[in-house]
């Protein structure tokens, strides 16, 4: 077909995936009911993506449902599963959805699959684990029968599976594999299963199947592009030599292809998708024959309508440079965007009509496609309309706002004063050795969730809410004293999450009410809409920690969320660089550092957990990252005095990997999670020469268990014998919103006698 979309989102309009399998784990529902919803789902995204205009019969409506993840899904289909999980086979040797859910999420002692972020996205997949004692057979059949289900409603879908070179290079070598073990390494042993594969796809009724090679364009992964250039020669020369099989389309989403796409051009396959939203139209093609070539010219990634003639353009070009094939599609899968902008009423009608969900970018693709096969002049009407409102965009008010652009940078708004003179300054803060603290949020109870949802529908009278907020606070505060906590918080309550809430209280953001996209399993977030320039019309912290300032000796630690990680957890503008949007942020969080120095508060947390998550794929491209999420940084904290202690949280433990970053950052104070790796961090920090303060954290809050005084005493050790106790603080790993009460309070007592104990020997040194 002319026109085709790498892959729709799989949790539903209204997450009815979500709430089907959750229910299913609690034992609410069946294995037959659950099953029930997801055919239900799936027949409902191929009626809709038909009824979008994509053929009902001609392979362009992709077969790319999950019941939790696409990575695990392929790794159960070819048997590369965990040792550890190895009995939940059942007797005939097949892995059923129960087991495939254990193995997601672990089980009693049986550790969960590590989760990791999946390209440049906002996803989060299963890394597999493959040793020399994994066994790859065919072990599940759902896509065979997904295809089935498609034909028997009159449809010829084209199944989508992860191709054999990105599940071997996502994989980690398992516990049982020897030193420098490359999963890469069983490519020939996994090729036979993704044969039987393509056979049965075949016999069910498949023209096409669908390989996502994303790891082709990736410069961020343990194998280097030319090794995984040669491992996808290999692999499609066995693959394509089948008779018996589909006709088969690469995908390699995410960045360009490079130099590998004369390696799939060469290769016995049909069709190669390639991403020109991130990677741009190549200068050249190689020889193609009568191979396709799908175009990714609809963004996978983003909600804006965009430039539609613009992107009929790039088509243009593939054919200018020789393809004789082309089609039209999206730069990657739908899956990172939500449903429909039409379910979004509350939205202002100017800004939906700029916008494109993933029902939108399937309207798009089918009248590129209509154009590539009637010419330009077929489709000229829809193409005006995109430019038009892509103009509108341009001019709307809002978008540019003469006050903000008017505030002009210094070099030296980006510098405080020297880091000798701020702990100088600090020591008025009067803190203890290993000074104790949260990272910020205190368990978000089911009352706090009720309330906050009887607000939003105007059942709990604003005063009520705040009242109710108020006595939260209360709480937290007193619990934190009677623990002996030396820089207090105050909980968080209000915050629905820590990005919503900023996007709700600054101008030039929109909020969605079903704007859904998956994080990872049944998870998802709802990503605001960065659509104007940023502005603060009021301050948005400064009551609620000032007002838990009021109830404290202590001081109470302000908690913001910095530039950096509100952009990437955002739908962000596309029309002038990420930097110049990061700044129009950080200089918002300025204004409110000020506010919240005013209202004498000393100690200000401006949490980074994205840094690391941004950081681009290419690393041609990752110096000038650093450069502005730094600089925005720097900008948000910069007009901060001396004497207030500036902290930053980052929410992972690869401290090696971004520690010129942290470094540049500038912050005081920087907490980590450290207690899964058992504190190994502090050998990184110690050294790299790294002289600020630093929190590695002592308890893992990912986990229920409560963590023993013993044991937190020796991470504490361990800490204090590699680095200066001047630079140490004493914290959990992350937030605790997740967990409840009681194992929390019961972990922060163990956390707060641990430090008792060693804070007994060091007091001396200090
Ligand atoms: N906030 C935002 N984006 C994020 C994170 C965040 N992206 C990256 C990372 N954190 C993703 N992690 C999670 C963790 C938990 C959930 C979602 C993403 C989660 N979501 C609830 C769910 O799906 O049931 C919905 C939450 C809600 O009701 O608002 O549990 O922290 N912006
Ligand atoms: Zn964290």
């Amino acid at each position: 077909p002319a026109g085709t979309i790498l892959g729709y989102p799989r949790i539903g309009r209204r997450r009815e995936l979500k709430k089907a399998v959750e229910s299913f784990w609690a034992g609410r529902s069946d294995l037959a009911e659950l099953e029930s919803t997801a055919a239900e789902l799936r027949a409902a995204t191929r009626a809709r993506l038909a009824e979008l205009g994509l053929g009902r019969e001609d392979s362009a409506i992709p077969e790319s449902f999950s019941f939790y993840d696409q990575v695990l899904d392929a790794a159960v289909t070819v048997g590369a599963i965990p040792a550890r999980f190895e009995d939940l086979r059942d007797a005939d040797g097949s892995i059923g959805l129960p087991a495939y859910f254990t193995i997601a999420r672990g089980e009693g002692d049986r550790a969960a699959s590590e989760m990791t972020k999946w390209f440049d996205s906002n996803y989060h997949y299963l890394v597999p684990e493959i040793g020399p004692e994994t066994t790859f057979s065919l072990s599940n059949d759902s896509l065979v029968q997904q295809v089935r289900e498609a034909v028997a409603g009159g449809y010829r879908t084209r199944p989508v599976i992860v191709g054999p070179v990105t599940l071997l290079a996502l994989a980690k070598a398992s516990d049982a594999a020897p030193e420098g073990y490359d999963p890469l390494s069983r490519l020939d042993d996994v090729l036979p299963v993704y044969v039987e594969l393509l056979g049965r796809l075949k016999a069910a009724g498949a023209d096409w199947v669908q390989l996502d090679e994303p790891a082709l364009v990736s410069e961020s992964l343990p194998a280097d592009p030319a090794t995984l250039a040669d491992a996808a020669h290999r692999a499609l020369a066995v693959l394509g030599a089948e008779s018996e099989r589909p006709s088969i389309l690469v995908a390699a989403p995410y960045a360009a292809l490079g130099d590998t796409l004369a390696v799939l051009a060469a290769a016995p396959i049909e069709a190669i998708a390639i991403d020109l939203v991130r990677g741009g139209v190549p200068a050249a093609l190689p020889e193609l024959g009568e191979k396709t070539l799908v175009g990714g010219v609809i963004d996978g990634h983003n909600i804006w309508r965009g430039d539609l003639a613009g992107a009929f353009g790039k088509l243009e070009q593939l054919r200018a440079l020789g393809a004789v094939s082309v089609a039209a599609s999206t730069s990657t899968s739908l899956l990172h965007v939500p449903h429909d902008v039409s379910d979004e009423s509350l939205l202002d009608d100017r800004l939906v009509s700029w916008l494109a969900f993933a029902d939108q970018k399937v309207g798009q693709v089918v009248t590129l496609a209509a154009g590539l096969a009637q010419g330009a002049d077929a489709i000229a009407e829809e193409l005006q309309a995109a430019s038009s409102a892509l103009a509108d965009r341009r001019d709307a008010p809002g978008v540019r706002d003469g006050a903000v652009r008017g505030r002009t940078l210094a070099d030296a708004d980006f510098a405080r004063a020297p880091y000798e003179a701020r702990e100088e300054a600090q020591r008025a803060l009067g803190l203890p050795a290993l000074p104790l603290t949260t990272i910020g949020s205190f368990p978000q109870t089911g009352d706090i969730r009720r309330a906050r949802a009887q607000f939003t529908r105007g059942e709990l009278p604003a005063d009520d809410y705040e009242d109710f907020l108020k006595r939260e606070i209360d709480s937290v505060v007193a619990l934190q004293e009677d623990l002996g906590l030396d820089v207090l918080v105050h909980g968080e309550p209000e915050r629905n999450d820590m990005v919503q809430y900023f996007a709700e209280n600054l101008d030039g953001f929109a909020v969605t009410q079903h704007g859904w996209v998956q994080s990872y399993g049944s998870r998802a977030t709802r990503p605001s809409i960065l659509w104007g320039d940023v502005s603060r019309p009021a301050p948005i912290t400064v009551s609620w920690a000032s007002y838990a300032q009021s109830l404290s000796v202590k001081p109470v630690k302000g908690m913001l969320t910095g530039p950096v990680t509100i952009l990437a957890w955002s739908f962000v503008r596309d029309d002038q660089p990420l930097g110049e949007t990061a700044n129009q942020v950080a200089l918002a969080l300025r204004d409110e550092i000020g506010d919240l120095e005013a209202a004498g508060i000393g100690i200000i947390q401006v949490d980074e957990p994205a840094l690391r998550e941004l950081l681009p794929l290419k690393s041609i491209d990752q110096p000038a990252y650093l450069d502005w999420s730094v600089g925005s940084f720097r900008l948000a904290t910069g007009g901060a005095a001396a004497a207030t202690q500036i902290h930053t949280h980052l929410c992972y433990s690869e401290f090696g990997v971004v520690i010129d970053a942290i470094r540049a950052l500038d912050a005081d104070v920087t907490s980590i999670e450290a207690a899964r790796s058992r504190m190994d961090v502090v050998d990184d920090i110690a050294a790299n020469g790294f002289d600020h303060g630093i929190g590695p954290g002592v308890y893992d809050i990912h986990s229920p268990r409560v963590p023993g005084v013993d044991e937190i005493e020796v991470l504490l050790r361990r800490a204090v014998d590699a680095l200066p106790v001047r630079q140490l603080w004493v914290n959990p790993d992350c937030g605790l919103k997740t967990r409840g009460y009681d194992e929390t309070v019961a972990s922060l007592r163990n956390i707060v006698e641990a430090t008792r104990r060693v804070r007994e020997d060091v007091s001396v040194a200090v």
